[in-house]
């Protein structure tokens, strides 16, 4: 198919994207072909559009400028890992972590979903690019969609349009992104990765992390197989500066599963008990991380909004993410307010008496169903982000000084401990697990294994990723501090030993101190804790055994987990694991039994 009259691009002469437009447009059938420019104006009438056709509501001009909610499918709330595959030409490539399916297999099968499903609609191309115009470190996509609403989301989550047309210029390296809504039926929804042909086809849902093809699909699960072809690395990460007293500047990136506290940990506001500190914002979920010319590990932010948990963001627990929130953001699934503001639980403030669910349902604050979906989310551009930090568009990115991996773990972890070196570090990562939050569907609070936070993410064979891992550690001359922290440590009754939120300032504190080399600790089987006194708890209303409970290594409750993992790793290739990582296993069990 040759595009004619209004179909055709004015925006781009690229052939390969032109060719590669014609031959999707061949299979889908789209009424016509939108072709993206990222300009204000184009937001405007998209969004008059969008309004039109009931994808998404107004909500109040004056106290939400630029604010609209959208409501996805009932079925279609969550990142459906169970109809995410790998598609490479070996099975073994994608690993036992992975659902895998034969490339040619793959496009015959979506590509029959794919057909004609345009038919009656709009095909929008999005250019964008994962990183900062102009920067190394820059991926480029071009994402073709039936979904209004994803190019809504494209414009706040990638830098999108002409500045994506000029980066790209003639060259044909580029991810190929389609996106189609088809029914939206959960047994004709698939997201499939092919590594092998920088492509990615994801048909039948509507929901974020499923269509968002840059975020998850692109910046992580593709470019992490980038990366260990490329010798770099893509994290599902936060990064942040935590200033000190003296207004020096650390940077540290964390890796905590979907739902576990990134967003917020990224924009803390210290307690008044903690005079000094502050913490500025780099990236909230993707960290991308090379080894710079001094030997450290440089990491930028790919993205350029935050698709971030709604319910539970209030004034007291991420006043920063509200104050980002107010103007220019989409939110999706929450409650609507006969007001046409937003609500959502946790969010304290103005508890509506009544409004329409996430569902599109009446709903009253009585109902014993919440009003907005658990994994409802906003979509909102980091620079409006009262935190943001001034190095988080710079192309170099920052350097990072430490590592931290977390989970939530009623039991076992303790509320921080640092590894005894790098190698013991990627074993503290590849070792986490955390319980299942609403960010994903199945089994809410199960615990399972999360590697690295990258059990969803990670492109290619997990045992590989390790060596990756282990690999890069041996390049880096100064490699960061690997710490674990977990925050959702409980008592005997269940509740929450820790309070969390802008009170993790102190175990950053403490983080900090180790970098700078001081910071006391004492060392047990599973690592380096901080010494009695050595966390600042001041004005904290702990009790003495509530500290002492937070920091408590159970040697038999590890010995339990130590079998859990041995379980872990034998699901991988026993040629493919790398040794480093046995060895840390045993070393484990050894320190444990004496
Ligand atoms: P994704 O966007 O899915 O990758 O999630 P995230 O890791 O950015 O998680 P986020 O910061 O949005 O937090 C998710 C949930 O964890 C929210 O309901 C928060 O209220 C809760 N949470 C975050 N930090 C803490 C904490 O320090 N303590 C407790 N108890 N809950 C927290
Ligand atoms: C996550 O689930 O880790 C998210 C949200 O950050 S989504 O983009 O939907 O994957
Ligand atoms: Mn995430």
């Amino acid at each position: 198919m040759v595009l004619s009259g209004r179909d055709k691009p004015k925006v781009t002469t690229n052939r390969t994207v032109i060719r590669w437009v014609e031959q999707i447009a061949e299979l889908t059938r789209p009424d016509r072909i939108y072709w993206c420019d990222g300009s204000e104006r184009e937001k405007d009438e998209l969004t008059a559009q969008a309004l039109a056709s009931g994808e998404v509501e107004a909500l109040d001009p004056y106290k939400l400028p630029g604010c609209v909610l959208h409501r996805t499918a009932q079925n279609d709330v969550a990142r459906t890992e169970g109809l995410t595959f790998i598609c490479t030409s070996g099975k073994e490539d994608a690993g036992p972590t992975n659902n895998w399916m034969a490339p040619d297999q793959a496009y015959k099968k979506l590509g029959a979903i794919f057909e004609g499903s345009m038919a009656g609609r709009t095909m929008y191309v999005i250019p964008f690019i994962m990183g900062v115009p102009g920067s190394a470190f820059n991926k480029i996509g071009v994402e073709l969609t039936d979904s209004i609403y994803v190019v809504l989301n494209m414009r706040i989550m990638t830098r999108m349009g002409r500045v994506a047309w000029d980066e790209l210029g003639d060259s044909s390296d580029f991810t190929r992104c389609l996106h189609g809504k088809a029914d939206l039926s959960l047994d004709r929804r698939f997201i499939c990765h092919f590594p092998e042909d920088n492509t990615i086809w994801s048909v039948g849902s509507g929901y974020g992390g499923n269509v968002l093809l840059g975020k998850k699909c692109l910046a992580l699960r593709l470019a992490s197989h980038m990366g260990r072809r490329e010798g770099w690395m893509a994290e599902h990460m936060l990064i942040l500066g935590l200033e000190d007293r003296k207004g020096k500047i650390t940077y540290i990136a964390a890796a905590f599963p979907s739902a576990c506290g990134k967003t917020n940990l990224t924009m803390l506001i210290p307690p008044v008990t903690q005079p000094g500190y502050r913490v500025w914002t780099v990236g909230d979920d993707i960290a991308w991380m090379r080894i710079g010319p001094d030997g450290r590990l440089w990491a930028v932010n790919p993205e350029a909004g935050f698709f971030g948990v709604a319910p539970g963001t209030s004034k007291k627990s991420n006043p920063n993410a509200l104050k980002t929130v107010r103007k220019n953001t989409i939110f999706t699934n929450v409650v609507k307010t006969p007001q046409n503001m937003v609500w959502w639980e946790g969010l304290d403030a103005d508890t509506p008496a009544e409004g329409i669910d996430w569902k599109g349902e009446h709903w009253t604050v009585d109902s014993d169903q919440p009003g907005a979906h658990p994994n409802a989310r906003f979509t909102t551009p980091a620079s409006q982000c009262p935190c943001i930090s001034p190095e988080w568009e710079n192309p170099q990115g920052v350097p990072i000084s430490a590592v931290i991996f977390g989970g939530r773990r009623a039991r076992l972890a303790p509320l921080v401990y640092q590894s005894f070196d790098f190698q013991h570090g990627v074993f503290v990562g590849a070792t986490m697990a955390s319980e299942r939050t609403a960010a994903q569907y199945g089994k809410l609070g199960e615990v399972r294994r999360d590697p690295m936070a990258m059990l969803p993410f990670c492109g290619y064979n997990m045992a590989d990723y390790f060596q990756h891992w282990l690999d890069m550690g041996g390049k880096i001359s100064q490699p960061p501090l690997i710490f674990h922290v977990n925050w959702f440590r409980t008592d005997q009754k269940g509740e929450l030993l820790w309070p969390g939120y802008g009170e993790n300032i102190r175990v950053l504190e403490w983080i900090t101190e180790r970098c700078a080399g001081q910071g006391k600790a004492h060392k047990t089987p599973i690592g380096y804790v901080p010494a009695d006194g050595a966390l600042d708890l001041s004005g904290l209303d702990l009790p003495e055994e509530v500290a002492q409970e937070l920091l408590r290594v159970d040697c038999q409750d590890w010995l339990e987990e130590l079998a859990q993992l041995k379980q872990f790793f034998a699901k991988f290739d026993d040629r493919r694991l790398p040794a480093e990582i046995k060895a840390e296993l045993d070393a484990l069990a050894k320190r444990l039994e004496q």
